[in-house]
């Protein structure tokens, strides 16, 4: 099927499930082929092995795991998987979730010792009858299947973190983009279907046991296939009070553009969360139609968009103009 009426068939199955698939995409300007939208800088190597696993006849669920992945496994990215900054009492804890076309949804919180917990979060959507894990049965049911164990503080960060501890730095709301790389990824395919992922080591000196909004569906990722999918990154506890990404989805549903939706839940933030000058919150979505919006509260948010065969970073706009 050529992509136009693979789209027209998309759309028209839409009609079925309620009126808000063509209310949201009468004016959309379509975008064909697979498109891969992600957080941060690290976006673009994330980006890259994305859109080679689609390549390689991968499914929408492969390339945002397999995306993602990259980052977990790099030791250098101080937020996410090996190398992610530590928690007050020295421990590296990850969060992380997975979302498919057809709604299944995986998740875990407070993970020790495994590299690639997104990889976790999708064994137990498509192994067990559950959505999330956390802690010590995260761990246990990841060592079961066959994961890993392994010591993810590395030198580097553990340094790091003893001079944070010596001058006393509590967890604090972080503004600079050097602070955050939680990598939030969505994609479409060329069959129009999404999937999206989610993974990070959360805010650097959290209390021990702390959860942010990554690895809850609704706050760090939502897909919707009749609609679109969308991913935050930031303060997670601003994101988690505003049910943020399943209501930038929710908006996209009821006709705004994916770069209104993030604007208008960036705003909604501001208005609610008392301290909202002093944090970070970014949102990235992407509609059915292959739309993509972003929006952040303080500059310096980046994202990587591959569509079209190029793999672009581009700074956000932002609520704040404090570059
Ligand atoms: C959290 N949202 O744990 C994550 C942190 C983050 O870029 O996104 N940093 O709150």
């Amino acid at each position: 099927m050529n992509s136009r009426r693979r789209f027209l068939s998309l759309s028209t199955l839409g009609t079925v499930s309620g009126f808000s698939t063509l209310k949201a995409f009468g004016q959309a300007k379509r975008v064909d082929g697979p498109i891969v939208l992600s957080t941060w800088n690290s976006g673009i190597p994330a980006n890259n092995r994305a859109f080679q696993v689609l390549q390689e006849g991968g499914s929408v669920l492969d390339c945002v795991e397999k995306g993602v992945n990259v980052i977990e496994s790099d030791p250098n990215n101080r937020t996410v998987g090996i190398g992610g900054f530590p928690d007050e009492e020295g421990h590296v804890t990850l969060d992380a979730c997975i979302m498919d076309e057809r709604q299944r949804c995986g998740s875990v919180a407070f993970l020790q010792h495994i590299e690639n917990p997104v990889s976790v979060a999708r064994r137990i959507m498509e192994d067990t009858k559950h959505v999330m894990l956390v802690g010590e049965g995260a761990l246990n049911f990841a060592l079961r299947n066959g994961f890993e164990k392994k010591v993810l503080l590395t030198e580097k960060t553990l340094t790091a973190w003893k001079k944070r501890k010596a001058e006393a730095i509590a967890s604090q709301p972080e503004i600079n983009v050097e602070n955050h790389d939680t990598i939030g990824l969505v994609a479409r395919n060329a069959d129009g279907n999404l999937a999206g992922a989610c993974t990070t080591s959360g805010v650097a000196m959290k209390l021990h046991g702390r959860v942010g909004d990554s690895p809850i569906i609704g706050a760090g990722l939502y897909v919707d296939n009749d609609v679109g999918a969308a991913a935050a990154t930031g303060w997670g506890e601003a994101v988690l009070e505003n049910a943020g990404s399943a209501m930038v989805v929710e908006l996209m549903r009821h006709g705004r553009t994916p770069q209104q939706a993030c604007e208008e839940i960036v705003n909604r933030i501001a208005k609610k969360f008392e301290n909202w000058r002093n944090i970070q919150v970014g949102f990235i979505a992407l509609n059915k139609a292959g739309e993509i919006g972003a929006f952040a509260i303080q500059s310096g948010f980046s994202y990587a968009h591959h569509s079209g065969g190029k793999n672009q970073l581009i700074k956000s706009t932002s609520l704040l103009n404090n570059a």
